[in-house]
């Protein structure tokens, strides 16, 4: 069985491609490894430098991902940053930059990017609106603030399962997953 190691400190990623990988003939390991996320304002850069950096350090095939929430309102803030804003102001604060805002367009984008003889990068994104209020226990960061297209709950209120099935990561997962399977990019 092929090995391959996913590497996040995000326990609610790594469930996320456990659930979406699982029907490939692979064991799925996660690990941390500190990688330098650039200044940079395109995730796939980061992406592809963190991979670059890992590669000289870990010799099995692997895989990281970069995300990000983009509003439309605040010009696509925090996008690259949203980890910095999720860990400072939160849901809490992004929903009082938008309090009386109409425009509730935003989306998430997920670049993974995979390690196997090179580098390989896969994108997927979920475009929805900016909840009013939060909703729901499920998921991680900004999901209980998000709808999905086409949805009334948030991705907080969703299972592992109804997330993936249409979610930026679910997304960009798949298209590994096809690459692993067929070698088609
Ligand atoms: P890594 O170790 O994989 O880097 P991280 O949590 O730092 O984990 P990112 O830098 O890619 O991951 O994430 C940017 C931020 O966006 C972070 O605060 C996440 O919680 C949030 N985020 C990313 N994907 C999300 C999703 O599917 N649902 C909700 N929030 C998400």
């Amino acid at each position: 069985m092929d090995k391959y190691y996913f590497i996040t400190g995000n326990k609610g990623k790594f469930k996320e491609a456990k659930d979406k990988l699982e029907y490939l003939n692979i064991e799925l390991i996660q690990t941390k490894m500190e990688y330098p996320e650039i200044q940079a304002s395109d995730l796939k850069e980061i992406a592809l430098f963190g991979i670059n950096f890992c590669s000289e350090r870990l010799k099995s095939p692997f895989f990281l991902e970069d995300s990000g929430l983009f509003i439309e309102e605040l010009n696509s803030f925090p996008g690259p940053y949203s980890r910095y804003v999720q860990d400072t102001i939160g849901n809490d604060g992004i929903l009082k930059l938008l309090s009386n805002v109409k425009n509730r367009s935003a989306y998430f984008k997920s670049v993974v990017g995979l390690y196997k003889d090179g580098p390989h990068l896969f994108e997927g994104i979920s475009r929805g609106t900016i909840a009013n209020e939060m909703s729901g226990q499920e998921g991680f960061g900004y999901d209980p603030i998000f709808i999905p297209e086409e949805n009334s709950r948030t991705f907080g209120e969703m299972t592992t399962k109804e997330k993936n099935a249409f979610s930026h990561r679910g997304k960009a997962l798949e298209i590994m997953a096809k690459y692993l399977e067929n070698g088609v990019e």
